[in-house]
């Protein structure tokens, strides 16, 4: 049961497209405050497990600690950091009572999950103006169940999406991108995508291509699809203030940037210099915006990313002019420290105050609706994709979005560090995302910021396998990233051959999934829900109906500790092609995983199918499919991956294991 606790006026986010009930009084399991803005508390017993906050910091279970849901630029996602790039603002009690609580409320938003006090949950907000939905079922894989019905449909990708791609900040030319297609191509390493970060665009204008290096991108574009490659390009949030520049022009003339209050246009400085921002809270300039996609979806480009759209502000002329005046004072008044030019983040800079939006519900100042423009953004793109050809996917997903945005297109998991801890945190996500409605989502393979090691990239690829987004990616000035960088490498052609091999696997999970408002991947307490050991396990997760993973994620490690709730097969895909399988007793084992295996766990009477080698999703051979696993059958299902025929019975075949 979905109950709807309405407070004061809500913005209409449109995060919720589904029924519930409308509820009068406080809801039952907590406590209401209005004081001073609002606040919702509730006990935590000592065993209750609180899921969910989608993209979010630290565990599975999110006790322990606090999150502040307020989209941010963030490049370190250290342990004690409490906001990331999104907003997403679902949790789950599970145990003496269970509960789902989603706060639809677009702007600075605290979930204190026993952080102050450690059988507390408080969640507070600064204005009492929220739906507040409260959702009651069997158990917490019910009560999300319900919360994906109630907020619409998840977002389908192509199928060549789900191949793998190569990315790295700092590809410039066309020799650049035709060397990482060789190095690719020629070491017979599979690959379906190659991103475009910002360095594609001339002086960073969206919807722009460096004239110089692609004198004809609609024939670049063209020789890489040749060679088996999509090129998936970067779009930013803001817009280059430049004379001449018709998307500049364009949206002055409309008035569909974002404005300061005296009704000028604001200016925040990105990669552009000084941008505006498109006002997609706006219906019309987020028709506008979504338009813009079509030059280079006519130039053959088939996916997109969207970054910098929390979003991100480096400056704005009314800070320099603060910071400057600040600074003189401080060195008059001998109060100067170094810390004082420190960046400072634009929320807390007060960025988000001098700017405005002409929303459904009228005029809002950006810091009352932070949280929705990622979203918005993003919605942009997917609407237009939809008037630009309706019966087509298209790749999309963005750096920061809020509940909702799911519908449109995917999130990456932004800038993680080549760190061991960041495959635990990827893993942990996946399941948090997928509850909040995000399954086409992954993180930068290998890590973004710092160099990578060449174990830490295998062993997180061997986790990025499974994961519906598999794209390496890092960051300008580290050390290079692609699978042919490094010695021996079989090993990497191995772990990649493995992700084609469970392509029609996943893909098959993913649309079942996507179909009927379910998870891919889910805490094993969401299918155990008896076995009290599995509400504990933080490091490995069930993906789909039949399979359970655990990544080796710390390094030197040649294997790792498992928890099994049931009997299981254990297959490893071992480097000469051939798997190993091995029925395992419930209960803890030591497996053995080497630096070049790639491990799955297949649960009790269950099979799944395998294809055969392929260096591309579009070669892929779907109709002879190996079956590995228990005696039995799966239900397949697959497409053209292409067009929107979802509903046709055609779609589904029974494979079966003898
Ligand atoms: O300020 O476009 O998260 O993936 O490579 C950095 C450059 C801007 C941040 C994204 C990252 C991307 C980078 N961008």
């Amino acid at each position: 049961m979905i109950q709807k606790y309405t407070y004061g006026a809500p913005f209409p986010t449109e995060a919720v497209i589904g029924a519930s009930t409308p509820a009068q009084g406080d809801p039952a399991c907590g406590e209401i405050s209005l004081e001073d803005g609002f606040r919702f508390t509730c006990r935590l017993a000592p065993d209750d497990v609180v899921y969910g906050l989608g993209e979010a910091n630290r565990g599975l279970n999110k006790r322990g600690y606090r999150y502040v849901n307020s989209c941010t630029d963030e490049t370190t996602h250290s342990e004690s950091v409490v906001s990331l790039y999104a907003a997403h603002n679902f949790v789950v009690v599970a145990g003496k009572e269970t509960f789902g609580l989603f706060f639809d409320y677009p702007a600075r938003i605290l979930f204190d999950v026993g952080y102050t006090r450690m059988d507390t949950l408080t969640v507070a907000c600064g204005h009492a103006d929220l739906d507040l939905y409260v959702i009651t079922g069997e158990g917490p894989y019910d009560v999300v169940r319900q919360f994906r019905k109630l907020t619409g449909p998840s977002y389908i990708p192509p199928k060549f999406a789900f191949g793998f791609g190569q990315s790295r900040w700092g590809y410039k030319t066309r020799e650049d991108f035709r060397g990482v297609a060789d190095g690719y191509r020629n070491n017979n390493l599979p690959l379906d995508m190659l991103y475009m970060d910002i360095d594609y665009m001339q002086d960073y204008k969206d919807f722009t291509v460096n004239g110089e290096e692609f004198p004809d991108f609609p024939a670049f574009v063209a020789e890489m699809k040749r060679r088996g490659i999509r090129l998936i390009p970067i779009i930013d949030a803001g817009v280059k203030v430049e004379a001449g520049y018709p998307v500049y022009e364009e949206g002055v003339a409309k008035g569909y940037f974002c404005k300061r209050a005296d009704g000028s246009n604001f200016v925040a400085a990105v990669w552009p210099g000084d941008t505006h921002f498109p006002d997609v809270l706006n219906p019309e300039a987020r028709a506008w915006f979504g338009g813009k996609y079509k030059i280079l979806t006519d130039a053959g480009i088939e996916g997109f990313w969207n970054d910098m759209n929390e979003p991100s502000i480096f400056y704005t002329p009314e800070l320099t002019a603060q910071t400057r005046e600040n600074l003189e004072k401080a060195f008059q008044d001998g109060t100067y420290t170094p810390n004082m030019l420190h960046k400072q983040k634009p929320e807390a800079r007060g960025d988000y105050e001098l700017f405005y939006h002409n929303t459904i519900a009228g005029t809002k100042r950006h810091d009352e609706v932070h949280n929705l423009y990622g979203f918005n953004m993003t919605r942009a793109a997917g609407e237009a994709f939809s008037r630009i050809d309706p019966n087509r996917r298209f790749l999309l997903f963005s750096r920061s979005s809020y509940i909702g945005m799911h519908r449109y297109g995917g999130i990456w998991t932004g800038d993680n560090c080549s760190w061991w801890s960041h495959i635990l945190l990827n893993l942990q996500m996946m399941a948090s995302l997928n509850m909040c409605g995000f399954l086409y989502t992954g993180a930068d393979l290998g890590g973004f910021g710092g160099d990578t090691t060449r174990d830490l990239l295998l062993r997180w690829l061997a986790l990025g396998v499974f994961t519906p987004l598999m794209r390496n990616h890092t960051a300008l000035n580290t050390r290079n990233q692609e699978c042919y960088q490094f010695e021996d490498m079989d090993d990497f052609r191995h772990v990649l051959g493995v992700r084609y091999r469970l392509v029609p696997y996943l893909y098959s999970e993913y649309m079942k999934a996507a179909l009927n408002d379910d998870l891919i991947f889910k805490p094993l307490s969401f299918v155990y829900p008896e076995d009290k050991m599995s509400a504990q396990v933080e490091d490995q997760l069930m993906l789909g109906s039949e399979v359970m993973i655990a990544p080796v994620y710390t390094q030197n490690a040649k294997g790792r500790y498992v928890y099994l709730p049931e009997e299981m097969q254990f297959i490893k895909f071992l480097p000469c092609g051939e798997l190993r399988c091995e029925i395992l007793a419930p209960g803890h084992h030591y497996v053995e995983i080497a630096l070049n295996e790639v491990p799955l766990f297949i649960r009790k009477g269950k099979c799944i199918p395998l294809a055969g080698p392929a260096e591309t999703v579009d070669s892929l051979d779907t109709e002879h499919l190996t079956m590995v696993g228990y005696p039995g059958g799966y239900e397949l299902y697959d497409d053209d991956g292409v067009h929107k025929d979802y509903g046709n019975p055609k779609n589904y075949r029974t494979l079966r294991k003898d």
